[in-house]
């Protein structure tokens, strides 16, 4: 499906640097859209994920825009929806990691609730001089402990955490603003995406860095924590198309992306391992640094209603998955290896 209108149309895009941002914008990018990205001002450089597809905008073909921001300034924000004017928002900044959601709650509410209610009163105002759509970025961690499984769009929620209880409130929010002010406003409950470019703290990219520096002689162990945990992983570029798909339907809506299969950590553990012939039990070791005060066991979704009325289906299996992070990972232990050789 490529986008219909003979308007360019433009998106912006908030967590642009993040996993998901750095993909959505690829594919936006691809669609023909003029894509404007919100980034935090840093001392160091946070756009690894996006340099590739960035040019000078003094360009006349530059189609990326990046923009500083950050979703707590609630006037910064208003600012640049109100000037840039765009034709779909898409809210992808958080503050995305559940167990340092326990170490800072409150800045994880400023960044991921409240942060949501400055796009939704700033999409408000910019829907009175024109339509404009939002993409909220909703997660399965909202049904914590889980009352029904497979979870669908009728699960309740039951959050476990800072983080699930801030994506709580930006669910509601999105909803409320779809009923009481007619804004099209669709959540997204997205079941874990991972890639090769998903941060090196959540738990398939650290273990899949680690088992290709251990292949290489770079690492002698891996620490993790609860091994028990079951999760619906699924390809983060199949899910940012899931994105797009929900803002070009006729009505806006709430929908559950997942591939519909569970597995453990151990099982995650086993794939890579066993890809490069190592076995893990040698390597890792428990560290109860990385258990939550609260963890939510079990995570497994049904997509049917994305099937149906979006035609949105995951195309890679977990294994497939672990192979492809396995793959690129040890490309970058093997470069890492090469300039300890030479120093
Ligand atoms: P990442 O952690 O990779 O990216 C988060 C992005 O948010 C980064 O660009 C980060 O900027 C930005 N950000 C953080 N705080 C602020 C702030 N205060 N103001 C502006 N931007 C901010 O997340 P993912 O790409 O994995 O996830 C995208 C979204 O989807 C998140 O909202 C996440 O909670 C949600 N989600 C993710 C799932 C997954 O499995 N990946 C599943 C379900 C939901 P910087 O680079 O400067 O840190
Ligand atoms: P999650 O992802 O909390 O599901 O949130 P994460 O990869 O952090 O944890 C998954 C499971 O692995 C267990 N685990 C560990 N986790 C981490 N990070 N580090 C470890 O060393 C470790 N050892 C075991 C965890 O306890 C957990 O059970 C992700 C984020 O992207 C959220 O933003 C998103 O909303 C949800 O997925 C869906």
């Amino acid at each position: 499906m490529e986008a219909s209108s003979t308007e360019t149309k433009k998106a912006l895009i908030t967590g642009i640097t993040g996993q998901d941002g750095s993909y959505l914008a690829e594919l936006l990018l691809e669609q023909g859209y003029e894509v404007h990205g919100i980034v935090r001002r840093s001392s160091s450089f946070n756009t690894d994920r996006i340099d590739h597809i960035y040019v000078d905008p003094h360009d006349r073909d530059a189609k990326l825009f990046l923009h500083h921001g950050d979703l707590t300034d609630g006037q910064n924000i208003t600012n640049l929806v109100l000037d840039i004017q765009p034709d779909e928002i898409y809210n992808l900044g958080a503050q995305s990691h559940v167990r340092v959601s326990f170490d800072v709650p409150v800045y994880t509410v400023q960044t991921t609730a409240v942060g949501a209610l400055n796009i939704l009163e700033a999409a408000r105002q910019l829907n009175r001089q024109k339509q404009v759509r939002v993409y909220q970025a909703s997660s399965s961690e909202m049904f914590g402990d889980v009352l029904e499984t497979p979870q669908t769009e009728n699960t309740p929620f039951r959050p476990q955490s800072p983080y699930a209880c801030a994506k709580v409130y930006a669910f509601h929010q999105t909803v409320n603003y779809r009923d009481a002010y007619g804004l099209f406003a669709c959540n997204g409950i997205l079941f874990n995406h991972e890639s090769p470019r998903r941060g090196e703290t959540f738990v398939t990219r650290k273990i899949t860095r680690a088992a290709t520096r251990i292949k290489l002689g770079l690492q002698e162990k891996l620490f993790l924590g609860n091994l028990d945990a079951k999760r619906d992983w699924g390809y983060a570029k199949d899910y940012v198309y899931g994105m797009w798909l929900m803002l070009q339907h006729d009505t806006p809506d709430d929908y559950v992306l997942a591939t519909g299969e569970t597995y453990t950590i151990r099982q995650f553990l086993d794939y890579t391992f066993s890809y490069l012939d190592l076995d893990w039990n040698e390597y890792v070791e428990t560290d109860p640094r990385y258990f939550r005060p609260t963890e939510v066991d079990l995570l497994l979704g049904d997509c049917s209603k994305a099937k149906n009325a979006l035609g949105w289906e995951p195309k890679t299996s977990c294994q497939e998955l672990a192979q492809l992070m396995v793959d690129h990972d040890l490309e970058l232990a093997k470069s890492e290896a090469v300039k300890l050789a030479g120093a």
